[in-house]
């Protein structure tokens, strides 16, 4: 591939008297009238340009003297080795520069962060502060090391449909949608097709948004998020299932630790701890026992957000790990798809939830494969078995028993970076107010 420009970070005092194509987004001028430095930064690292009189033209050195902070600006020029900072500085035989406006609408250079919103709204600003680069390349270093997980292992990656007539996950959060003259909803979850899919090609996984018209206002809920959706064919029960979800959370940490060192150090935060198999799990019962002994009260039978955060600490003290599952939820309060559990006298599911600092970021099962169970657990769930057409069908034809997970990707990376409000880490996140930008 051509080389556009050299990155803050390939260069050294080593290069002197090269000649490179640099660029970013000046941070700073310092200028003492013959002479002008400028601190340039791009999404590695920093740099300086030097402009002095009699050795750049007068052209240059009166741009220079007029550069605002944000402004692009790319350089050619050459690598001398200097008492600056960096071991070196670049002396600019051409320039060429866009001008930023002045004043900036929020701080990328001082030490102090604007709010959220704010940022949000200018996110290309925002983006240029290191630490907020920082995030995101975490990020993408998690979805790298899913996806190499997968693929190592024999999964199929695969896209399914975003909108259609099914809905997968319950009736009441859906976004409908215009589909010509028809009615279709924008996908909760891929599912359903996820399940179809399995019954072929045995080991898939997708990581595709979901869309969830979730009207309440919390850290962790927003309208569209990134689903990890695994489905595995042949399995004997959820051990199977929590067997693939703990190797992946191992490996994508491990990978995360080992090159995501820079960004942890610009963070200010430590890497996280990887935590070892099996992860503990815990029933249903006994959590829902040991929050009502803690004074939490349940949101129903769900388990709240508050209930996760004591959860998340007692297994800390107890096991010392981060990560756990709660297993066994009962059927009320899981999807038709589910497959049942009938344990002393109760009808639980085969389920499971994984837990992670205190937080929800997985959440799976074995599935019902059985036409006439399956069909069954429609109408019971006050669904109607017409409403699920050729998803239904295909039960009829030798479906595999199978079971898998979703990882909400915006979650645990947030709980990987111990951020609280999983905005950070989404670069436009959608919630009940924002559409735009
Ligand atoms: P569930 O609805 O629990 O399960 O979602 C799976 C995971 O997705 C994330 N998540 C969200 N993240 C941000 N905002 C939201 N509104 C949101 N809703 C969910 C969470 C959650 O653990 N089909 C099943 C998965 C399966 O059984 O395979 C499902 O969608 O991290």
């Amino acid at each position: 591939m051509k080389k556009i420009k050299w990155f803050a970070k390939e260069l050294s005092p080593n290069m002197d008297g090269e000649r490179v194509r640099v660029a970013g987004w000046v941070v700073r001028t310092r200028d003492l009238g013959k002479i002008v430095f400028v601190i340039v930064r791009d999404s590695t690292g920093e740099f300086q340009l030097t402009f002095k009189k009699g050795v750049v033209s007068d052209e240059l050195l009166n741009i220079a003297k007029k550069l605002t902070t944000a402004s692009a600006i790319i350089t050619e020029g050459v690598i001398r080795k200097a008492k600056t900072k960096f071991g070196f500085e670049i002396i600019p035989e051409k320039i060429e520069v866009n001008f930023s406006a002045t004043p900036l609408p929020v701080d990328i250079i001082g030490a102090t962060e604007t709010e959220l919103s704010k940022r949000i709204k200018w996110r290309t600003l925002d983006l240029r502060r290191p630490k907020a680069v920082a995030i995101f390349k975490i990020r993408s270093l998690v979805v790298a090391a899913i996806r190499e997980f997968f693929i190592k292992n024999n999964f199929v990656e695969i896209h399914t449909p975003s909108i259609g007539i099914y809905s997968a996950e319950g009736g009441a959060d859906v976004f409908e949608v215009k589909y010509f003259d028809k009615k279709a909803y924008l996908r909760q979850s891929p599912q359903l097709y996820k399940q179809l899919l399995v019954g072929a090609l045995e080991k898939v996984f997708e990581i595709s948004p979901a869309w969830r018209a979730e009207p309440h206002w919390t850290t962790r809920h927003l309208c569209e998020f990134i689903s990890v959706d695994a489905e595995i064919a042949w399995i004997n029960g959820i051990d199977d299932v929590l067997d693939v979800l703990e190797d992946l959370i191992i490996y994508t940490l491990e990978k995360v630790r080992k090159e995501g060192k820079g960004c942890f150090e610009t963070l200010g935060i430590e890497p996280p701890n990887v935590p070892s198999k099996p992860f503990p799990r815990v029933e249903y019962e006994d959590a829902v026992k040991l929050l009502k002994k803690a004074g939490i009260p349940l949101e129903g039978k769900e388990i709240p957000g508050k209930g996760e955060e004591w959860l998340g600490k007692h297994i800390k003290e107890k096991y010392g790990t981060d990560a756990f599952f709660i297993i066994h939820f009962p059927y009320e309060i899981r999807p038709f798809y589910t497959m049942k559990l009938e344990k002393n006298g109760k009808t639980l599911t085969k389920s499971f939830d994984l837990i992670y600092r205190g937080l929800e970021i997985a959440s799976g099962a074995q599935r019902e494969h059985r036409y006439d169970v399956l069909k069954q657990q429609i109408v019971e769930k006050g669904l109607r078995p017409e409403a699920f057409g050729y998803y239904l069908e295909a039960f009829k034809y030798g479906m595999p028993p199978h079971g898998g997970f979703g990882l909400g990707l915006d979650r645990y990376t947030a709980r990987i970076l111990q951020i609280e409000n999983i905005r950070e880490v989404i670069l436009y996140p959608r919630d009940p107010l924002t559409l735009e930008p």
